[in-house]
């Protein structure tokens, strides 16, 4: 075998390419690191507008792997805001000191897998060439924006952002006509702010959002002494459960408790500000549409409590897909917001936005004079960030031509065609649907322990067989067919990205199944896989 420039080229700093450069050059292998933004954080160095908050608990949403780390960081509220994760993230790569095999402001844009050396050539756009064994892609889930291909868009006079390459100078919207488009979970963040400054906010909303206030607040000393003390038990509550967040599900159906029990059971655990908490209080709910409906009622009847307005109340009320189909957002003051003066809302669901105009917004019903729009638009999401790099492997095959009626992975990890190939919270693996920080810890260490039996055995190539990886993914979106999660027009399943195909691109198994499941390959010599 040529001698390739490094072991291993990994993508992207964010969470999951921070722990995997320490990773491998724990086992002694040499590393590069190509990453597009001027440091490190991923998503969380990205998403600053204003009111960006995780939707996991900071403690949950934190490394385990690493005692000192667990010791000298301290989170100080409940939900961490971005420049709390930001800083975290800083922190990790600092003391695992793995900065320094990244270029920095380097985006990479193609990964060509070389058949006569077995290596991969990795270009970026920087003219920055490199070889490589091992290829692996820390691009994340929610790193390619979404912008709808408005007519007009290129003709506004006003200034256009969208929420994730938020300009880093900040903007004043004092005195200013603002429009949002998008009701996700960064619309509900960045909606309260925007009210706050803008002399009026017009929210353009096509599919109302099931919202959770949030409740944050700063941490007690008592609470972060308890996790810092527990930490070994939080660790084996975790990761028994399928979703990375601790929490207890009753043990009969909702459809079994009269309406007044269910409601006691939602509205303790709507107290406890925790979408999980939730959507997990009985085992029906994501199962059968008529339990799910009880809690979709709760929630809007918590809308009705908030809003004033009552036909406004309703227009904010989700009804046309399960709670929990598509994400559950975190808020913080979301629905008090539209008591405003200043605010008003456009339901676009009937009446579509026809064009960006030089002056505004126009629906089918009506313009809109607006000195700025704000994209809340979302992203292509988890296929998106690899399908933008040019990623061929044997033969020349492009990993867009073979995913183009959807992602077919083995395990999430792997991609047959595509020797050496790992691919972090890939498709078909549990990401998104987890607290992603426990999936990438999983699908890191999983990683390492593949590529350092790969070394061990003296091994060339690894590959997913193409009947496991398809098996694999037929088994994935047949048991995404037994819940509701088809039932939601989502970023989940590509629904929000024209043209894209309609699949399911996680593992909704649970990542405490997942994980048995990877363990139990790997004990089998990585049952599924070639080893050359
Ligand atoms: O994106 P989204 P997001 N006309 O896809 C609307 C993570 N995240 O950036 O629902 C009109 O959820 C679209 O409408 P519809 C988190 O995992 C986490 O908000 O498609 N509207 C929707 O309302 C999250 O789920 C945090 O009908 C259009 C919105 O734009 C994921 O990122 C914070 C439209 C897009 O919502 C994505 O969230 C932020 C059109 N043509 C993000 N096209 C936290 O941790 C799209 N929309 C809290």
């Amino acid at each position: 075998m040529t001698a390739p420039d490094y072991d291993s080229v990994v993508i992207g700093a964010g969470f999951s390419g921070v722990y995997m450069t320490h990773k491998l050059r724990e086992q002694g292998l040499t590393t590069k690191g190509f990453e597009a933004a001027p440091t490190v954080g991923g998503t969380w160095y990205w998403n600053i507008y204003p009111g960006a908050r995780c939707d996991c608990i900071s403690m949950e949403y934190a490394f385990t792997f690493d005692p000192e780390i667990i010791a000298e960081w301290e989170w100080t509220e409940r939900y961490p805001a971005q420049p709390d994760i930001l800083r975290y993230i800083e922190f990790v790569a600092d003391k695992l000191d793995v900065k320094r095999h990244f270029s920095f402001n380097t985006r990479v844009v193609s990964a060509h897998f070389d058949d006569a050396t077995g290596l991969w050539s990795v270009v970026t756009d920087t003219g920055e060439t490199v070889t490589a064994k091992y290829l692996i892609t820390a691009a994340g889930c929610l790193s390619t924006s979404s912008t709808p291909d408005f007519p007009g868009i290129g003709s506004f006079r006003g200034q256009t952002i969208h929420t994730s390459a938020w300009p880093r100078e900040g903007i004043d919207f004092s005195g200013m006509r603002v429009g949002v488009i998008g009701t996700g979970s960064s619309g509900v963040q960045v909606i309260p702010k925007v009210a706050d400054q803008a002399e009026h906010l017009t929210v353009f909303q096509r599919t109302p959002a099931f919202s959770l206030d949030c409740g944050n607040r700063p941490l007690t000393e008592d609470e972060k002494l308890d996790f810092k003390e527990n930490i070994e038990e939080f660790k084996v509550l975790s990761r028994q459960s399928g979703s990375g967040q601790f929490t207890d599900t009753l043990e009969v159906n909702a459809l079994d408790h009269t309406e007044e029990q269910r409601n006691a059971v939602y509205e303790e655990r709507w107290n406890r500000h925790r979408a999980i908490d939730l959507i997990a209080s009985y085992p029906d709910l994501f199962t059968d549409r008529a339990a799910n409906d009880t809690i979709a009622e709760f929630f809007r009847g918590k809308i009705r409590d908030v809003v004033t307005d009552p036909e406004l109340a309703e227009q904010l009320s989700p009804r046309d897909y399960p709670l929990g189909a598509k994400r559950i957002t975190l808020d913080t003051g979301y629905f008090q917001t539209y008591n405003r003066d200043n605010v008003s809302l456009v339901s676009v669901k009937n009446a579509p936005i026809e064009a960006i105009t030089p002056d505004g917004i126009k629906t089918a019903d009506a313009e809109y004079a607006l000195d700025a729009i704000v994209f809340a638009t979302g992203f292509d999401a988890v296929t998106g960030p690899l399908l933008s790099i040019d990623i061929r492997g044997r033969d020349g095959q492009s990993l867009r031509e073979a995913w183009a009626d959807g992602p077919v992975t083995y395990l999430g990890v792997g991609v047959h065609g595509f020797p050496n190939l790992f691919t972090l919270t890939g498709p078909g693996s549990p990401n998104v649907l987890t607290n992603v920080v426990c999936a990438i810890e999983q699908h890191v260490e999983w990683t390492s322990e593949a590529i350092a039996h790969l070394e061990a055995v003296g091994a060339t190539a690894f590959e997913p067989r193409e009947s496991a990886a398809k098996e694999w993914t037929e088994q994935a979106i047949k048991l995404a067919d037994g819940t509701l999660y088809p039932e939601g027009n989502s970023w989940y399943t590509g629904a929000n990205i024209p043209g894209k195909p309609r699949v399911i691109m996680s593992y909704v198994g649970g990542l405490n199944l997942y994980r048995e499941i990877c363990d139990d390959v790997a004990a089998k010599g990585y049952e599924g896989f070639t080893i050359a």
